[in-house]
């Protein structure tokens, strides 16, 4: 099984479940920068040209959230629990996708990605935009939080490795944590789990 990534925000869901689950994939490093994503022998195995990629028995499975459940599954755990806790992991990674990772997402590009591609400064508007929508959503999260460790259930699932994955960028992003303890605390929480901290393989 071979799991393509780059280090980069989508890819280190997969990766970091991966680490955690001491998943049986090869790590096959992409070069985004050198545009090996764009590649013929890549795109027929993800189209869309953009990391991560999962490939099990030579069938591709894209998309960071399905490449976690796989693995969970693949694991026989809980990350992925076999029961209706499904739709409620659901409903937070259709969310997150929508809201509070779009938005942390949006920050971690503008203020990381890119400088790191050379494509000037951040963009003041769309960091503001940002910024507003990241509050809004993170609102929301901090209230559900409050009352509990983990998103769904009382065990980690796929969805805080998803929700979460902006958050060790959150000084660098300028995603503003200060004003929401609960999140920051289940972040911390996250960071004891093995995978969190160290989801990319050394490249040597
Ligand atoms: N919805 C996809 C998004 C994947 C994605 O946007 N990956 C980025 C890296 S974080 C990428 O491959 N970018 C390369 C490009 O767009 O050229 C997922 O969650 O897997």
């Amino acid at each position: 099984m071979k799991l393509y990534y780059s280090e980069t925000l989508m890819p280190r869901k997969a990766c970091a479940v991966a680490r955690h689950l001491r998943s049986p994939v090869d790590f096959v490093h992409v070069d985004l920068a050198a545009g090996e994503h764009r590649m013929p022998a890549y795109l027929a195995l993800n189209p869309n040209a953009k990391v991560p990629l999962l490939v099990e028995d030579g069938e591709p499975l894209w998309e960071s959230n399905a490449i976690m459940c796989r693995l969970a599954m693949l694991a026989g755990s809980d990350l992925w629990p076999a029961d209706r806790r499904q739709a409620d992991i659901l409903r937070w990674l259709s969310w997150d996708g929508e809201h509070f990772t779009r938005h942390a997402g949006t920050l971690y590009f503008e203020h990381l990605i890119r400088p790191r591609l050379g494509m000037g400064p951040p963009d003041g508007e769309t960091v503001l935009g940002a910024t507003r929508g990241f509050r809004q959503s993170a609102a929301i999260l901090e209230r559900h939080l409050g009352r509990r460790d983990w998103l769904v259930g009382d065990r980690p699932t796929v969805a805080d490795f998803a929700l979460a994955v902006a958050l060790p960028y959150a000084p660098d992003a300028r995603i503003p944590l200060a004003d929401f303890p609960a999140i920051d605390r289940w972040h911390d929480r996250l960071g004891t789990l093995d995978g969190w901290w160290e989801p990319f393989p050394g490249r040597g």
